[in-house]
């Protein structure tokens, strides 16, 4: 029986399409609770057909040209017979509506190619609710047959943090004389990339992106590596003229390999695991706490003497657990 089930979940993914891909994760990201456990059915069920993609994560500031730039590297996988999925972690867009649906005029050839599929941030959450909800997307886009999945995140805010733990690679978009130079980049940004990406170096840009890739470069040698072994890069490509794509491609794949091969690639995807574990127990405890009245009262009291400055935090987040556990 449960075994039909889940065989279902899965078939309604392969054969049903983006359509039925969209279904699910509406249904993963709703807060009802019988959509929950339905989700939490499908996600289980799936899970052993998960994890087979290669896992990108595209950051920078806006303008930086992520959307361009995905736009195009997309279209150049699908082209080599990859299946594509573009999900966004990006809680301001709780506020513009969706940035990567107010970008589908960027993506349009992505977005109307069979062999891709587009996912805007879930609206009205918080960063801890997108990361949450685009980790279990990700696991349906891969059960779906999505073998490169990009997770695309705006420069700004710690949202960077949460997607380098969700994907393998983590790639950085630079726009040369774009303002972020290097002063302007945090420096923990810089670290959490494998490859640096200076974004429309054509035309008028040319110079500017040349010397913009030599000053990221110099900057990074002087950042601690997370792999000794396998050191970041930086790489220039154009969008507008489709350069230096399938050279930024052939850098993924390549290092992707190599993390396998030394088994770091395992350990990463562990280590993520054991992460996402211990941040939904801590989100499922609170859930489960503030759900009940009486606890929710409790601790909008003691909130309210943290604000007035009458309580140590840690002494009323303590004062709440004893409540808890009488409870
Ligand atoms: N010259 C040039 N301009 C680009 C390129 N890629 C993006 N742009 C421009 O940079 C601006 C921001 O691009 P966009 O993709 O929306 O950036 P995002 O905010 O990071 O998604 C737009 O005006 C694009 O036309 C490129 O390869 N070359
Ligand atoms: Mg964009």
């Amino acid at each position: 029986m449960t075994e039909r089930k889940k065989e279902t979940g899965l078939d309604m993914l392969r054969v049903g399409g983006r359509r039925a891909l969209a279904r699910a994760i509406t249904l993963v990201e709703s807060t009802k609770s019988a959509d929950r456990e339905k989700a939490e059915s499908l996600l289980s069920g799936l899970l052993p057909q998960a994890g087979k993609a290669i896992r990108l994560g595209i950051s920078g500031a806006p303008g930086a040209g992520k959307s361009t730039f995905i736009e195009a590297f997309g279209s150049y996988l699908t082209g080599q017979g990859h299946k594509v999925a573009v999900l966004a972690v990006d809680p301001s867009s709780r506020r513009s509506g969706g940035s990567i649906l107010g970008d589908k005029t960027r993506m349009e050839k992505l977005a109307r190619d069979p062999n891709a599929f587009i996912r805007p941030s879930p609206a009205g959450t918080t960063l801890g609710g997108v990361a949450r909800r685009t980790r279990e997307a990700l696991l349906l886009v891969e059960a779906a047959g999505f073998d490169v999945v990009i997770v695309e995140t705006v420069g700004v805010g710690q949202s960077e943090t949460a997607v380098s733990e969700m994907v393998d690679l983590f790639v950085l978009l630079l726009s040369p004389g774009g303002g972020d130079d290097l002063q302007g980049i945090k420096r923990g940004v810089m670290e959490l990339a494998d490859l640096v990406l200076v974004t429309k170096a054509d035309g008028d840009l040319t110079a500017a992106a040349n010397r913009a890739s030599a000053d990221y470069r110099n900057a990074l040698r002087l950042m601690r590596p997370k792999y000794p072994a396998l050191p970041p890069d930086v790489r220039k490509v154009s969008a507008l003229e489709g350069t230096g794509i399938a050279e930024a491609w052939n850098f993924m794949r390549d290092l992707h390999d190599k993390l396998k091969e030394h088994g770091y690639l395992k350990r990463l995807r562990e280590e993520q695991a054991r992460r996402w574990f211990w941040n939904e127990m801590q989100a499922v405890l609170s859930e489960e706490f503030l759900s009940n009245e009486k606890l929710g009262k409790e601790a909008k009291k003691l909130e309210a003497s943290v604000v007035a400055g009458k309580a140590l935090p840690y002494t009323a987040a303590r004062a709440l657990f004893r409540h808890i556990i009488a409870a």
